[in-house]
């Protein structure tokens, strides 16, 4: 039978199961989380871009008129939102199935989370940085925009709605 390789480092019979379990526990735990990043086609938000979150109202792109949902010339759709305590701005968003959008989320205040259930789009909105997501949804239905971050007394009900539209409805939106 095979020597025991953590009889170099103790010799008690009993720790070294242990130290066996929670090794495999450790195994079994990263291989679970693996699976579920690659089967859910999760992957870390790669955008770096910062933005001063006091100013974010006098800013170009995140100033209150310009929030929402924008088509790019590729027939993309690009959203800007801004999270702060207590909701997603602006509160509801369009969008049809099966197209390209990237999501630019900025927080106004402290760190909120960007999570939509059921999708992959999920991300810390951390302030001072624009956060991206680059997503489409194939099913239409009624989506929520969730903080998954805790930001303060009214972080539960801190969401917001994502409708999406099969694309032949969508009509020409701009
Ligand atoms: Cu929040």
């Amino acid at each position: 039978m095979m020597q025991d390789p953590l009889r170099a480092i103790c010799d008690d019979n009993l720790e070294r199961r242990w130290i066996w379990v929670t090794l495999i526990m450790t195994f079994v735990m990263i291989a679970i989380l693996g699976a579920y990043a690659v089967a859910s086609n999760l992957h870390p938000p790669s955008n770096v871009e910062t933005i001063d979150s006091s100013r974010l109202h006098l800013s170009e792109e995140f100033a209150e008129d310009n929030l929402g949902v924008k088509k790019n010339a590729d027939g993309s759709l690009t959203v800007t939102m801004v999270a702060a305590r207590y909701g997603f701005f602006p509160p509801v968003i369009e969008v049809p199935t099966d197209t390209p959008v990237t999501f630019r989320v900025a927080s106004a205040d402290v760190l909120h989370g960007f999570h939509v259930p059921f999708t992959n789009a999920a991300t810390m909105v951390v302030p001072g940085y624009v956060s991206e997501v680059h997503t489409s949804f194939p099913a239409a239905g009624k989506y929520s925009f969730l903080c998954n971050e805790y930001c303060g007394l009214g972080h539960d009900s801190m969401w917001s709605r994502l409708i999406v539209v099969p694309k032949s409805a969508a009509g020409d939106e701009s």
